[in-house]
């Protein structure tokens, strides 16, 4: 059997666990069998920069590290994924900030990790790389001479022609993002997006199946929606309902509601937005008033970009409008805080809530909506609030679907949730849980490593010729 190399900006690190376990490490720990490797950024800067590969191995793992220099670090990681691509991904053309040397830095960076990994691969390796900061990765890698199958998954969303156009050197990098054997998306929309995209800039047409031929070699599209292990993390839910944290939230809540949002503290979650319905909620309903708190958690992310700074200075100010206009002495609204939490104590905590928000702008799937569906009470579950522009919409339509642009909708939203009867909350949490369990990080990683391992390597066939 193939060994699997997973490629990824930051690798989650054994000994750096903890709160900051993400998605990633979850959905692909299932891929992850004894022998596989796993290579990427350490998370660290250093004068050197990529000098020198770090090694630890865990569970029969090995991870493969790097450090950057500072100036790899602001240009590749900063600038140009973070300021330039992340915008662009999550349709916030007005954020785009691009400047050429920064993408000369990130193709540089790609090729520095390519440089790095080539030792350490195996002719028949498994490549699958993670993310929009990598997209170079296959056409560095390839230009060392690596034949290898390299997939690749993208995380957020992707952007139709009139969007990506918009980013200077958008050829070049969809250029780039061809030269893997399978490009994976979250969902149909983005791929066609992606297709659309292809057709406009490259003039290739692909098939109805997502193939097509770029640079002398088959390139295939698929659709892969990212899941969790839903059974481990309704048992986290169960345990640290039971556990020190739950209960000290239950006691200060006394025997008022909980809803619940949980993020990253970034512009695509779409909490200034989600803050001021929050406001809009307690003034269109004021008999929910001291029934019910709404706890955000929110992790601080890429502080050194002005964009993410502005946020936060924003919704400090309407966490402060909102909570001065509704406290009383012995309530408060909204509690916020800016930090991440244990995974195990957040499950706890969505066992406990009534509500789930998650209203992102944009999100390529959001895989809090999955957790919160996974740790609910079958007998008694809790109702999810969820922005239609999520991937997750597509999988999880019996959650309350909402416009997250509109206070109003979402306010009404968090009323019905909070007066449904408990036959509806059943019924809902029935299809939305048979879909989390089905489409889960199992399923997510068989897919993409069967089409991978499958993919047609072979030099143009006349079947899959471009049509033009
Ligand atoms: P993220 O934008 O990071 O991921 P999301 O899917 O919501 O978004 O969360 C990933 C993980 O981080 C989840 O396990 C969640 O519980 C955890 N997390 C989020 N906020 C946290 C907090 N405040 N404290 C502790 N843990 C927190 C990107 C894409 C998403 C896509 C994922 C996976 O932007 O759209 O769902 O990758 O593909």
């Amino acid at each position: 059997m193939s060994r699997l190399v997973v490629v990824s900006n930051r690798v989650p690190l054994p000994s750096e666990r903890g709160a900051k376990a993400g998605g990633l490490a979850v959905a692909l720990a299932d891929a992850l069998q004894p022998g596989s490797l796993w290579f990427g950024w350490s998370g660290r800067r250093s004068a050197r920069g990529g000098g020198t590969t770090h090694i630890q191995r865990a569970d029969s793992i090995t991870y493969a590290t790097v450090d950057l220099s500072e100036a790899d670090y602001n240009s590749f990681y900063v600038n140009f994924a973070n300021g330039a691509l992340w915008p662009l991904l999550h349709f916030r053309l007005g954020l785009l900030d691009f400047h050429v040397e920064d993408y000369a830095g990130y193709r540089a960076v790609n090729r520095q990790f390519a440089a790095a990994l080539v030792p350490l691969l195996r002719p028949d390796d498994l490549i699958w790389v993670h993310d929009y900061h990598l997209i170079p990765m296959a056409a560095e890698l390839r230009a060392l001479g690596v034949t290898n199958r390299i997939g690749f998954f993208l995380h957020t969303p992707f952007v139709p022609p009139e969007v990506f156009y918009a980013l200077p050197r958008a050829p070049d990098l969809l250029a780039n993002l061809c030269r893997y054997d399978v490009v994976g998306f979250h969902t149909r929309g983005y791929r066609r997006a992606f297709l659309d995209c292809v057709a406009q800039g490259l003039g290739v047409h692909p098939d109805s199946d997502g193939r097509f031929v770029w640079s002398g070699r088959p390139v295939r599209a698929i659709i892969d929606p990212v899941g969790i292990d839903a059974d481990a993390f309704s048992e986290q839910a169960v345990k640290a309902s039971r556990g020190n944290d739950a209960r000290m939230l239950r006691d200060s809540l006394g025997d008022k509601a909980l809803a619940i949002g949980v993020d990253r503290l970034d512009y695509s979650k779409g909490l200034s937005n989600r803050f001021v319905a929050i406001g809009r909620f307690f003034a269109n309903y004021p008999q929910h008033r001291k029934q019910i708190s709404v706890l955000q958690v929110a992790a601080r992310s890429r502080e050194d970009l002005g964009a993410y700074q502005r946020l936060r200075r924003e919704l400090d100010r309407i966490v402060g409008e909102t909570n001065g206009k509704y406290s009383e002495f012995d309530w408060t609204p909204l509690r916020y805080m800016t930090r991440a939490v244990k995974r195990d104590t957040l499950a706890g905590f969505f066992r406990l809530a009534r509500l789930a928000i998650v209203t992102p702008l944009r999100d390529g799937m959001n895989l809090v909506a999955k957790e919160y569906v996974a740790a609910q009470d079958p007998d008694d579950p809790g109702v999810l609030i969820l922005s239609r522009f999520a991937g997750a919409a597509d999988e999880l339509p019996e959650a309350l679907i909402v416009n997250p642009y509109d206070a109003d909708e979402i306010a009404e939203a968090m009323h019905h949730g909070l007066s449904m009867d408990l036959a509806e909350r059943r019924e809902r949490w029935r299809s939305l849980h048979k879909n989390v369990c089905t489409n889960n990080a199992h399923r997510f990683c068989t897919l993409f490593l069967t089409h991978l391992a499958r993919a047609d390597t072979q030099p143009e066939r006349p079947s899959l010729r471009a049509i033009s």
